[in-house]
C-alpha cells in the first residue's frame, strides 16, 4: 500500500468545511487547514447525484465490455469524489483535459456517456464535440493532454479570456516527460491551468513507490515555483473546494496549481487487467471501507441534506440512463471502415492517403464479389 494516509478529509468536521495541506515556501507540505466550503444544500446534492449516476454508469460500461460492445473499458469506481468535484468547479467557459480513466469526470461537464464510450467501442477517435463542451478528447497517452492544455491556457490568457484549463492525471502520468514539460511551462508563464492529480497508487500494476521517492507528489509543485495543494480525493467537499479554490487563483492570474488528490481505485485498472497478481484483497478491502460515495451519503443524510426519497430519485435516473447505454450500444451499427482515416489530420499525408485508396480499393472489391 502507498505511504500516504489519506484519512484525513473533513470528516467529523461538517460539510462547511474542506480540508487540505498546502505546500509551503520552504518546501514542505504544511498541516491539514480547514476552509470554509460555502456549498448550498442544492450543491452538494447536484455532487452526489453526478457521483452516484457516475457510479451506475461505469459500472455498466464494464457490464457493456464484457458482454463485448465495448473493447476495453477503464474503471473509475472509488475515484467519484475526485472526477466529479473538480469538474463541479469549473466555469461554463474554462476547458477540462481528461484522461481514459475519467468517463464519469466528462459526463459530470454534461457529455452524454453513449458519446464518451465511442472511444472505448473502437468506432472512433472521439464520441463527442470536444469545442461544445469545451472537453479535449479523453487522453489515452499518458500526460500528452498537460502541455495541450497549458497551451490553450497561455493562448486564452493572450487573447484576455478569461479560461482556466483543468487538467486531470494519474500518479503515473507524473513521471512523463510531458508532465514536467507541462508543469515546468505553466509556472514559467503563470499559465491559468490547475493539475488535478488523481493518484490512485499504481500506475497499473506499479506501486508509486516505485513511481517516485518523494513522499508526496504534491511536493514536486515547489520545484517548479507553483503552487501545491494535497487533499483527501474521497472526501468529495474537500477535494471540490481546494479545486475551486485552485481554480480561481488561476483566473485571478495567480498561476497554475498542482492539486494531489489522494483516492485509490477500486476496479482492475482496465477489463483487460488481473488485478490479483500485484495486490491482496485485503489491501483493496481496506479502501473500500473509505469508499467517497457512501461517505458522502451517510454525511449528507445525517445533515438533513438527503433523504430516501431523494436517494430513490437518483437511483431511477441512473437506471435509466444505464439502460439507454445498453439500447444504445447494442443498436450501433459497426463504423464505416474508412471513417478511421476522418480528423487525423487536417489535410492527410500522402502515405495515409494511398493506404485509405488500398482500402477503399478491397472494401469494394469485397462489395463486388458479393463477401
Ligand atoms: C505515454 C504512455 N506510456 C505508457 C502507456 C501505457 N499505460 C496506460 S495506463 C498506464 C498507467 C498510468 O497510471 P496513472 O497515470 O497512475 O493513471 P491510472 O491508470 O492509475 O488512472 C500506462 C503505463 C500509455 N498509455 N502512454
Ligand atoms: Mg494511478
Amino acid at each position: 500500500m502507498g505511504r500516504v494516509d489519506v484519512a484525513r478529509g473533513s470528516e467529523g468536521i461538517g460539510l462547511d468545511t474542506a480540508v487540505w495541506r498546502e505546500v509551503g515556501s520552504a518546501g514542505a507540505l504544511g498541516e491539514p487547514e480547514a476552509h470554509p466550503a460555502g456549498l448550498s444544500f442544492d450543491r452538494l446534492r447536484h455532487l452526489y447525484r453526478l457521483m452516484a449516476v457516475g457510479r451506475r454508469i461505469d459500472h455498466q460500461a464494464i457490464t457493456l465490455t464484457r458482454q463485448g460492445f465495448l473493447g476495453v473499458y477503464s474503471s473509475s469506481l472509488g475515484q467519484e469524489a475526485c472526477q466529479v468535484g473538480p469538474v463541479l468547479a469549473l466555469e461554463e467557459r474554462d476547458w477540462l483535459f481528461p484522461t481514459y480513466r475519467d468517463m464519469v469526470a466528462v459526463f459530470a461537464r454534461g457529455v452524454d456517456p453513449v458519446e464518451i464510450l465511442a472511444l472505448y467501442e473502437g468506432r472512433r477517435h472521439n464520441g463527442y464535440d470536444p469545442m461544445r463542451h469545451r472537453v479535449a478528447p479523453l487522453s489515452v497517452p499518458l500526460a500528452t493532454h498537460a502541455p495541450h492544455a497549458v497551451g490553450l491556457a497561455m493562448a486564452a490568457r493572450q487573447r484576455g479570456d478569461p479560461v482556466v484549463a483543468l487538467v486531470l492525471l494519474g500518479d503515473g502520468a507524473t513521471s512523463e516527460g510531458d508532465a514536467h514539460e507541462a508543469f515546468n511551462m505553466a509556472g514559467v508563464y503563470a499559465a491559468p491551468c490547475v493539475f488535478l492529480v488523481q493518484n490512485n497508487q499504481y500506475a497499473i500494476s506499479v506501486p508509486l513507490r516505485l513511481q517516485t521517492h518523494a513522499s508526496a507528489i504534491a511536493l514536486r509543485a515547489a520545484g517548479y515555483g507553483i503552487h501545491g495543494i494535497q487533499v483527501d480525493g474521497n472526501d468529495a467537499v474537500s477535494v471540490h473546494v481546494a479545486t475551486r479554490a485552485a481554480l480561481a487563483r488561476a483566473r485571478a492570474g495567480d498561476g497554475p496549481s498542482l492539486v494531489e488528490a489522494l483516492t485509490y481505485r477500486l476496479e482492475a485498472h482496465t477489463t483487460a487487467d488481473d488485478q490479483t497478481r500485484y495486490r491482496s484483497a485485503e489491501e483493496v478491502e481496506h479502501w473500500r471501507e473509505r469508499d467517497p460515495l457512501p461517505r458522502l451519503a451517510t454525511r449528507l443524510r445525517e445533515a438533513g441534506v438527503i433523504d430516501s426519497g431523494f436517494s430513490a430519485e437518483v437511483a431511477a435516473e441512473a437506471e435509466a440512463l444505464a439502460a439507454r447505454m445498453r439500447s444504445a450500444l447494442q443498436a450501433a451499427p459497426p463504423p464505416a471502415p474508412l471513417s478511421m482515416f476522418d480528423h487525423v489530420y487536417a489535410s492527410a499525408p500522402d502515405l495515409l492517403r494511398r493506404q485509405r485508396a488500398e482500402l477503399a480499393a478491397i472494401l469494394e472489391a469485397e462489395r463486388e464479389s458479393g463477401r
